[in-house]
């Protein structure tokens, strides 16, 4: 004899075990659902705390050198979506700690800089830092892809304190000039427009401009470099100190030649 619709075969009522079972999934949902949630937080975390260290850099730079290293800066975050099928695709285990481990650019940050010198200078003074440990470094400016394409790639782990615990989190960060910027979008929107078979023309092409980028970043820079000696050669006594979101204050002369003085004379 079947058991009916909503006993189970040993004559329990079907639905006092269907309610224990679905009570445990919604309770592991909600669990995994948070553990979703404090995963991607983490991630958002770890790229605001690099953003406030490129952001210190960039003030502190420009106040000092009259002139701003950095250009532009980015960030984003994969999607929980991007993040599975990037796992599936590169066949790693679909649990967090495995996704953790494996995946190291679901936060991303592109720095663009004025000149070549300035991706490695920003790059030397971001490795420098006591809690941010380079993982690894992808050097395309010295070496291009075959493709032309050209960058400083890094990725870096940087702690997150969290509520419960202190958790290395990876951040990519992509250092390059906005010559070589330009070129990586375009061809990016090339490479997508022909589903990755781009015509070997346009590779070509692709190529070529990225030489050309690259001439005109090394030719820039060579222009900066005079320009920044005839300003040091011009400069004269200028008494006020300005940084922004500050006021500007003065720093006269005489005050400066005592500050000096207590730096050179031992008390
Ligand atoms: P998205 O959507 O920008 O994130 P990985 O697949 O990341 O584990 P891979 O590809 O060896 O390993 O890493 P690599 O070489 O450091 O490249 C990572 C990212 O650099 C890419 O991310 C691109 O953003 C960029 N990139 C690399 N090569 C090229 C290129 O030839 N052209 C352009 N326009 N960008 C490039 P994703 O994940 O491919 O895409």
């Amino acid at each position: 004899m079947t058991a009916p619709s909503d006993q189970l075969d040993d004559g329990a009522p079907l639905v006092s075990a269907v309610v224990p079972s679905t009570v445990s999934t919604t309770v592991a949902m909600r669990e995994l659902k948070l553990e979703l949630t404090r995963f991607m937080m983490s991630y958002k975390f770890a790229t605001d705390e690099m953003l406030t260290k490129i952001n210190i850099l960039k003030e502190e730079f420009s106040a000092i050198h009259d002139y701003s290293p950095i250009e532009h800066v980015s960030s984003r975050l994969k999607s929980p979506e991007g993040i599975l099928k990037k796992a599936v695709r590169k066949g790693f285990p679909l649990e967090l700690t495995g996704i953790r481990d494996n995946i190291q650019d679901i936060a991303g940050i592109r720095i663009t800089c004025s000149f070549i010198s300035d991706t490695y200078r920003i790059r030397d003074l971001l490795a420098g830092q006591r809690d941010v440990s380079v993982l690894q470094e992808k050097d395309y400016i010295h070496a291009p892809k075959a493709n032309g394409y050209q960058s400083l790639h890094l990725i870096v782990a940087i702690p997150v304190f969290m509520t419960d615990r202190v958790q290395p989190v990876t951040v990519e960060i992509q250092i390059r000039t906005i010559a070589m910027d330009f070129w990586a979008s375009l061809e990016h929107k090339i490479y997508y427009k022909y589903n990755g078979a781009v015509p070997d023309t346009l590779v070509e092409d692709l190529r070529q401009a990225a030489d050309a980028a690259n001439r005109l970043d090394v030719k820039m820079e060579l222009l900066h470099d005079q320009v920044v000696e005839l300003e040091s050669v011009d400069a004269g006594g200028a008494d006020l100190f300005s940084f922004d979101g500050l006021p500007p204050f003065p720093l006269p002369r005489g005050l400066l030649e005592s500050f000096m003085r207590g730096r050179v004379e031992p008390e």
